[in-house]
Order: C-alpha cells, then structure tokens, then sequence
C-alpha cells in the first residue's frame, strides 16, 4: 500500500521487517525515489506499532556509504570496481575450469543467515546447486543455528520439516530452555511483540520459566531457573524419569501417537534428579517439581531455542524436549507444543514423500571431511575450511558465499581466512565487504530486503498466530545492485553448456521471455500462497489469498485464525506409519556419554554466547543509531569467580580455550551461573576498507575459541560446539 502526502515526491509504503523473525510491520517513508525512514507499522495486526532499534536503523544501512553497490574485484592492494559483464563473465570462465578439471565436488556454497528470509534467494541456491551437479558442497549458518533441531524432528515425525512451536497466545506454563526472546524477539517462533504474549501467560495467571545460565534480560522479567551449560540434555533426561518412576506420564496418550515408550522408559531410568543435580546443577526438588507441574498442566509447553542447539548434544537435547511435551501430554493441544502443517492438500503425503527424500539424502551423503550425514543436503560449515585445503576427489576449489559472514560466524576464522585465499575461485554476495567477502576475488554487491520483493516463506510454519503479508520492493535496487536470483540466474545462463540442468532452465527462462511470462520466483510464492491455509485454490475458495489480493487487499497483512490449529499430528508425520518413532540407536549411544563429560583441568571456565539488542549477529556495527554512546565488544564475569582472579570491574581479560585465544573487557555480574563466563560472538571487525564505524568498535572474535575439529562437531547433525566450551579467564 503506498500513501502519498500533499508534497508528490513523498510515499509511505506499507512492508515488514527482515532482520530477525517476528517480521515487525514497518511503514518505509520513500522521498523521491530514496528509502529516509522507517516506522513501526501501527496497523499490522500483530507487531501493532512495534519495532526495535535495529529495525528502525535499518535506513542507516540502505544509504550507508560504505555499502558497495559496483561489482568489486579483489586487487593485491584492496578491491577495485568492475563492470557487471566483467565480473560476470570471469566468474563463468573460471568456474567452468573449475568444473572441467575437477567436476562438481569441487564447488562449494555457504548461505548464511539473512538468506533464510529471501525465498528467492535459497530457491535459487537450490537450482544452481542441482545443476552444477551431485557432489556440491552446501552449507548454510543452520550448523551454527538450526540443524540439530531439524535432525530431532527427522528422527521423531521422519522429516526436519515437522517442528513444533509453544501455541505461545494459549498456554498456561511456558517453559524457555536456551533462549532470550526478550533480545532476540523469538526464534524458530515468529511471535512479533513476543514480550507482551508472555507477560500475557503471566497475567492469565500462568508461569514463564527461563532455564539458562544466565539470568537474561528474559529470565529477570519471569521465573529463572540457572543451569550449568550444556547439560540440558540431563535436567530433561530426569524430568522424564520423574514422571515416569511418579506414574504421572500420560501413558495413554503417548501410547497412541508413538512406537517405543518402554524403550524410552528404559533410556530414562538411571537419571533420578539427584543423580543429574552434580552436572545440571539444579536440585532435586525443583526438578519434580518442573515436572509435576508441566505434567499436570493442561497447557503447557517446553520450548528451547539457541543455548539448547549449540552445544554438544543438539540432537539429543532437541529430541527430548519434545519427548518430555509429548509424556507430560502437552504434545498437539492447545496451549501446548504444535507442529504447524501448511494445510497443502495432501500435506500428509507430501511430507511422506519429502521425508524420505530427506531421511535418504542422510542416509547417503557423507561429508568428505568427518564422515557426517547430510541434514536437509547441507554440511557442517564447521568443516568448510577443511573441505578447502585437504587434498583428493571433492576438494572444493572455487567457494561462493552469499548472505553470510562465517569468518566470525563458524568455529576457528583464522583457519577460515586462509583457506578462503587457498581456492581457485571465491564469489561473495552482500552488500558490505566484510571479513568474508575481504577474502573473494569478486564480490558482487546485492539488494537490501527493502529493494526487493518478499514472503517469508521458511518462517510462515512457525507463527504463534497464523498470519500472512507480502511485499514489494520498497525502492529500487540502489546503485548497480541486483537481487542474488537474478545474479544466480545470469550465472546459470552462462554456464548452460556445462550441464543439462542448466541449458534446460536457460531454455525454459527464454520460452518464458518470449511468452511475455518472464519468470520470476514470484510464481512459486503465489502458488504457496493459493495452496497453502488461507488460500484461493486457484478461485476454487472464494475470498481465499493470493499473491495478488494480499499485496492489494491486505497490506499490512492478514491473520488467518486466532490460534494454531490442533489435532492434526498425523498429518506432520512422515513415517508411513503415521506415529511418532521414540526408538533410535543414535539417541541411545548419545544418552551413553552423558555422563562420562570431562572438563579439562586446566580450562576450569565454560563459556557461553550473549545476543545483543542492538546487534544482528556480525552485520549491524556499522549503522551510527545502533552504536551510539560508549558501545564496544564486553564480555560479563561471575563477581566471585572475577574476585577469586583478582579481575575488576572493565579490566581486560584474555580467555583462552584449548583452541585459541581473545582479549577482551569483562563486565562483573552476580547474575550468571559461577563459573560461566558470556561472549558475545560477531565482534572483531577488521574488514578491508569496509565498515567504518565496525572496525573502529573492533572488539574479538570469539570463534576463535571455538573448535573445527571435527571430533568436535555433534554427530548426528554436524551442529557447531558453541556453548559450554571450556575456557580460562586471566587478567592481562
Ligand atoms: N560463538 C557464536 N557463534 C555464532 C553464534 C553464537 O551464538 N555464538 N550464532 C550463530 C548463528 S545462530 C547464526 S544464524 C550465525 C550467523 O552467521 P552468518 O550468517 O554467517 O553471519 P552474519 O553475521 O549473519 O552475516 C550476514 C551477512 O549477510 C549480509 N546480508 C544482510 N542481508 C543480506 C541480503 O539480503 N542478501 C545478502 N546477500 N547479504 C545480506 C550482511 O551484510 C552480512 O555481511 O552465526 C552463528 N555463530
Ligand atoms: N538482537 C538480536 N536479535 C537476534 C540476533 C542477534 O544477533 N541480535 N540473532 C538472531 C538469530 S541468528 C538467532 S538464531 C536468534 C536466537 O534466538 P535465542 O535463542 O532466543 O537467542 P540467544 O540470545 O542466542 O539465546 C540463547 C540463550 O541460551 C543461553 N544458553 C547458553 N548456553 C546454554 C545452555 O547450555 N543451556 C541453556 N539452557 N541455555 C544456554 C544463553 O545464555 C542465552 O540466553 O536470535 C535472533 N535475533
Ligand atoms: S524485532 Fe526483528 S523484525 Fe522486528 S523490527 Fe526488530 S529487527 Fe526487525
Ligand atoms: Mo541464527
């Protein structure tokens, strides 16, 4: 929806936000032809006037000057600017040798975090990676994120796509594993003004309790319950083991949509809490309490987010958060944990289908480095470097890196940083040239989400209320930037002759043209739109969704029901079965080395991540609004465990991990577990000649105390250790 004011070259148009999930409302104010502010959108019905700091900053990052908007090629001294066809065809040129001299397992991509919020953008990936052939290499920030999660819902429903999420606006026990929604305004949740739903549970006189060992900016506005990291994985093992030995599990209900309860009983058994407490540090009164309550809540619902995924056992954690919603009865009620299907006709054989693709797809594909299985095709991005320097048959040797910054994002950027300068090829696609793109040959510079158009497709299964809004490019591409499909798709035009996949979507591409049907992946959304809950069915539904009448008739978006929708559990299963699988051998050798964890001696610390209001993961240091005041990279220090180390208050500390080590000021709390020390991670800026005001903040980055090895990625989905990782504090 545009609205004009009196004076004709001012617009107020009606879009959303991209930087995190709640996708807030946002009115652009667009003077001629130039993004010079943004608001919260007032009449979206559900973010309702709200946005953050980072939202609203978001124009300082549109017009910022040293976003580079000229296709740029790396020179010994620094980038240069070059044409579009320059770059273009060099890329082709060189990717072909590549191809020809090595064969597909030879190419590599890493999508990071911002991609997941262009459906364009990953449908493209998805094409170029089909066509240059079987073997790419594919990874994406979800094996620092997401994966593990994915990977528990493949092995409970038989495909990652099946995920439930707390029904947030009905329950009455909310409990958060991992997460500090209060920052980081949801996750795997897309719940705008999520603050206010759970205040709401509080003021329909329900609980939130927050398990972290940090009391969070969340934790202090509800109930904290502080835990030793990584050890999730226990506090849930005995809660389970409570209900089972209190004879308050609901067996019934668990006996009627899962295989294998006694085999799960008998995996719980040894975890009373009292043998949990040494390692969760939680006592055991607390725990059967939990328990009893969540079991005897109707409504209520686990829900873990970051801090349960990134440690070393994000499968096994994620598995048994949904384990103990389904023994405490909460699983698929109202109020409860939901799997939100897409209402698509036939939704349950699709996703039988699609699982077992997907579940084959794991079985088969192997990383070359450490042997791990696939997760929805992709690998550890853990390993990246590796798959970059060691030699033999799928050595990558020409690397593409759109949407990401994995020099600060993944374990061990140095190694990163190198192996980047080792390949034939690297082909960045941002808007910033950050410590990444630092390391292309080309990086050819992209549209904000405000210059193009949008759904968010990969976020419409995990609303709290189901909701749907699309936009429209906001203003025009800024400078020579294009959008990463249209840059995928020259890409795939150039390199038709070096497959058949290619040729046949360049000849399609060009029927199309002729037609006067340019294709667009606008297509693919409406079609998701039409099929999907809500939709048209093609006229079939009068008064359903379309593309068209959303962009026309709801601009500021539209709810399609209050609340989730229950009962359909089966749907979301892929087993042919139809019942949830509880009996896996890879949980049963996870739960065996539990308890045989060792801390080294000499790292007696564990380290943890901290998200920052006015900070997107590595990308929003540069915008002046976001980094006013006195602001900078600062760790936060247990007060006794600071004294017992002679640390003051702001002093200087170098933590060191058995993988590398950083210096950074320490701010002393009492409001974190002993023994934990928080990070934050995106800090260490240092890209050459691009973000000013970034590199000026400096700070360190903390991957570098993280490990590449791969005996230190999790095993079942290949997830990055990133949390709990021993360290040591010593003053400088
Ligand atoms: N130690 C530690 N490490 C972590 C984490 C942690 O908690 N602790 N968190 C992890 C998590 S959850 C994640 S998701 C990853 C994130 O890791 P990455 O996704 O690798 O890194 P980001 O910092 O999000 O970098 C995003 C880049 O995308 C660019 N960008 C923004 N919008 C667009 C766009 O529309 N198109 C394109 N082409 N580029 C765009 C930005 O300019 C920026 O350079 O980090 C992970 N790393
Ligand atoms: N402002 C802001 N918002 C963001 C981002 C950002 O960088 N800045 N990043 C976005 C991204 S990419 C993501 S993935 C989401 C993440 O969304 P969240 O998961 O909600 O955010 P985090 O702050 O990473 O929360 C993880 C919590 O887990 C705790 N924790 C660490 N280790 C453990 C553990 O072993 N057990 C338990 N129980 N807790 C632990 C940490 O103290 C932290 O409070 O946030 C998104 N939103
Ligand atoms: S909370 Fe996230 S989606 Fe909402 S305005 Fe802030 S950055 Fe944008
Ligand atoms: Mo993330």
């Amino acid at each position: 929806m545009v609205t004009r004011t009196e004076h004709t070259g001012i617009e107020h148009r009606a879009t959303f936000c991209r930087i995190c999930e709640p996708l807030c409302g946002m009115v652009a104010t667009v003077e001629d032809g130039k993004l010079v502010s943004l608001r919260p959108d007032k009449d979206h019905p559900l973010s309702a006037g709200f946005a953050c700091q980072k939202g609203i900053a978001f124009t300082e990052i549109v017009n910022d000057p040293d976003r580079i908007t000229t296709p740029m090629r790396r020179t010994p001294d620094g980038f240069e600017p070059v044409s579009w066809d320059e770059a273009m065809s060099d890329i082709a040129d060189r990717l072909s040798r590549v191809l020809r001299s090595h064969g597909p397992g030879a190419v590599g991509w890493y999508m990071g975090n911002p991609g997941a919020f262009s459906y364009a953008h990953v449908m493209a990936i998805m094409a170029f990676i089909k066509g240059i052939g079987p073997g790419t290499h594919f990874f994406t920030a979800s094996s620092q994120d997401t994966n593990c999660r994915l990977m528990a819902s493949q092995l409970l429903y038989g495909t990652p796509t099946s995920v439930p999420i707390p029904d947030l606006t009905r329950t009455d026990l909310l409990v958060m594993m991992g997460a500090n929604p209060v920052v980081s305004h949801g996750s795997f949740l897309t719940a705008p003004r999520i603050k206010d739903r759970m205040h709401d549970i509080v003021k329909r006189g329900g609980r939130v309790v927050v398990i972290d060992p940090r009391k969070t900016e969340t934790a202090a506005q509800f109930e904290w319950c502080g835990i030793v990291p990584d050890t999730d994985a226990l506090l849930l093992l005995s809660l389970l083991q409570v209900m089972f030995a209190e004879g308050i599990a609901h067996t019934r209900e668990i006996d009627a949509v899962a295989d294998g309860s006694a085999w799960l009983r008998a995996q719980v058994a040894p975890f009373t809490p009292e043998v949990t407490q040494s390692h969760t540090g939680i006592d055991p009164d607390t725990v059967r309490g939990l328990a009893r309550d969540l079991a005897a809540t109707p409504r209520a619902a686990v829900y873990g987010r970051l801090g349960t995924c990134v440690g070393r056992y994000g499968t096994l954690t994620s598995y048994l958060i949904d384990v103990v919603d389904l023994v405490a009865g909460n699983l698929d009620v109202p109020g409860g944990s939901v799997i939100v299907g897409q209402g698509m006709p036939a939704q349950r054989l699709v996703n039988i289908g699609m699982g077992a693709a997907l579940r084959r797809t794991y079985r088969r594909q192997r990383s070359r480095i450490g042997g791990f299985r696939a997760i929805i095709g992709s690998e550890p991005a853990a390993l990246m470097a590796k798959e970059m320097t060691t030699p033999g048959h799928r050595q990558i040797k020409a690397m593409f890196v759109s949407a990401g910054n994995p020099v600060l994002s993944v374990p061990n950027g140095d190694e990163l940083e190198s192996a980047l300068d080792s390949v034939d090829l690297t082909v960045g696609l941002d808007f910033y040239l950050n410590e990444t793109m630092a390391h292309c040959d080309y990086v050819l510079p992209v549209t904000t989400m405000y210059e193009r158009d949008d759904f968010a497709l990969v976020f419409q299964q995990f609303q709290a209320t189901p909701f749907r809004q699309v936009t429209e490019a906001v203003i025009a591409p800024v400078g020579q930037a294009r959008q990463e499909w249209e840059i995928i798709g020259e890409l795939i035009g150039r390199m038709a002759d070096h497959s058949r996949v290619f040729a046949g979507m360049t000849a399609a591409g060009k029927v199309l043209r002729r037609l006067g049907k340019p294709f667009t992946p606008r297509a693919f959304a409406d079609i998701v739109i039409r099929t999907s809950t809500g939709g048209d069915w093609f006229g079939l539904r009068r008064g359903g969704l379309s593309h068209w009448r959303l962009a026309r008739e709801h601009p500021h978006g539209a709810v399609l029901s209050p609340h989730l929708r229950t009962g359909a559990l089966k749907e979301a299963i892929a087993y042919l079965r139809g019942r949830i699988q509880l009996t896996h051998e890879d949980i049963a050798a996870e739960i065996a080395t539990l308890l045989k964890q060792e801390q080294p001696d000499a790292y007696p610390l564990r380290m943890i991540g901290m998200r920052e209001p006015r900070s997107e993961n590595s990308w929003m240091h540069n915008a002046p609004l976001l980094m006013r005041g006195d602001r900078g990279h600062h760790g936060l220090m247990n007060a006794d465990d600071a004294a017992d180390l002679q640390i003051g208050d702001g002093s200087e500390v170098r933590v060191s991990s058995p993988y590398g080590s950083i210096t950074v000021p320490v701010t002393l709390t009492k409001d974190i577990m002993p023994g934990v020390i928080a990070v934050p991670h995106g800090w260490g800026h240092k890209g050459t000649g691009g973000w000013t005001l970034a590199n000026k903040a400096g700070g360190a980055n903390v991957n570098r105390l993280t490990s590449s090895d791969p005996d230190d990625v999790e095993s079942l989905a290949g997830m990055a250790w990133l949390t709990g990782v021993p360290v040591r504090a010593e003053k400088v």
